[in-house]
């Protein structure tokens, strides 16, 4: 089936490819006139909240003789940082865009107790059923930036288990495996699979 994905994120596109393409799904972009959607985010600190609107106005934009023969993926997520009690979380991506790494590390440096964790929350609209599916993926704020791939937060963020590594450091499937996307996502594709996968 085709499964859109209403996202403006590549790296977002990437990881569902990774989950969804081997059980025989193509992932493609929604694109409005050439475009990914600009989604209208509510006012809430539930990531929940954010995903299941998004995931509303995306069906909104599809005429319903295309939804009848695909599916529709989104995904909202965030960094949430515990002795921030969960600063920036839904918020992630517009105080990326403000303060950036150097103003959450700032933000951070007298802090010495850096937990944090990513979240992610996937909805996906197929044959008239929502299935939501989410992730976390804890971790520790580093002191500094290490690191260029991936993108937002990777390059602070280093999740338990991997031996001091940012996500900033590792290859797309190397964080994957790690990743609150991937959860959500690995999730999503075991509720889909065929049942003899
Ligand atoms: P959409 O078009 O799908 O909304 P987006 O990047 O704006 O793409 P969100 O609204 O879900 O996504 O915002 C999530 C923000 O949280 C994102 O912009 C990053 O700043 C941060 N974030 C979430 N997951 C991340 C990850 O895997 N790596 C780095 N930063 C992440």
């Amino acid at each position: 089936m085709r499964i859109i994905f209403a996202t403006g994120n590549s790296k977002k596109l990437e990881e569902a490819r990774e989950y969804l393409e081997p059980l025989g799904h193509d992932v493609e972009l929604l694109l409005i006139e050439g475009k990914p959607p600009n989604f209208i985010e509510p006012q809430t600190s539930e990531l929940m909240e954010v995903a299941l609107s998004k995931s509303d106005q995306a069906i909104s934009m599809i005429s319903e003789s295309e939804l009848s023969d695909c599916a529709i993926l989104v995904e909202d997520s965030g960094l949430f940082i515990d002795s921030l009690n969960g600063f920036p979380g839904v918020y992630s991506s517009y105080i990326y865009k403000t303060i950036g790494l150097n103003g959450i590390l700032m933000l951070m440096s007298e802090e010495i107790v850096r937990h944090c964790e990513y979240r992610a929350v996937s909805v996906l609209v197929m044959n008239g059923k929502r299935i939501v599916r989410t992730g976390v993926c804890r971790g520790e704020l580093s002191r500094e930036i290490s690191g260029q791939s991936g993108f937002g937060y990777d390059p602070i963020f280093i999740p338990n288990g991997s031996k001091g590594v940012s996500f900033g450091q590792m290859n797309e499937s190397e964080k994957s495996s790690f990743s609150h996307r991937g959860k959500s996502l690995k999730a999503l594709s075991e509720a889909i699979a065929p049942p003899s996968m």
